[in-house]
């Protein structure tokens, strides 16, 4: 585990460097939302520390693992998705992540089919 990685974006985003539309924020955390959203609502939660992805962040910092979880319902609460909500690691680039600072994607508003299209 890193603190910060110098080039990561969602560092930069934690720093203030880059801005972000921020939803909740907590010390370990911040959720702000996604610049090519899939649904009306489409938020990713992020250690305030830099991972590479999930897993890496689960050994490392597991309670900021479950406060992430506990973040995103309380987003998907607050954007009223009380109806159900979809969410979603992509870890490792056969995975479809693409940023390789651990998030969580908390998408809903919309149906959401399985297996996901
Ligand atoms: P993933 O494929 O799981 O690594 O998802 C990365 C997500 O990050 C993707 O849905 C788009 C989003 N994203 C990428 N760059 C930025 C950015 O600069 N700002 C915001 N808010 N989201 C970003």
């Amino acid at each position: 585990m890193i603190e910060s990685s110098p080039d990561c974006l969602f560092c930069k985003i934690v720093a203030g460097e880059i801005p972000a539309e921020v939803v909740h924020a907590t010390e370990s955390t911040l959720a702000f939302r996604d610049v090519d959203p899939q649904a009306p609502t489409h938020v990713l939660v992020i250690p305030a520390s830099h991972y590479r992805d999930a897993g890496d962040l689960a050994l490392h910092e597991p309670a900021t693992a479950a406060e992430m979880l506990v973040v995103a319902a309380e987003v998907a609460e607050k954007a009223g998705l009380g109806d159900g909500y979809r969410l979603v690691f992509n870890t490792g680039a056969g995975g479809g992540q693409v940023v390789f600072h651990a998030h969580l994607h908390v998408i809903g508003g919309r149906p959401m089919g399985w297996p996901p299209g």
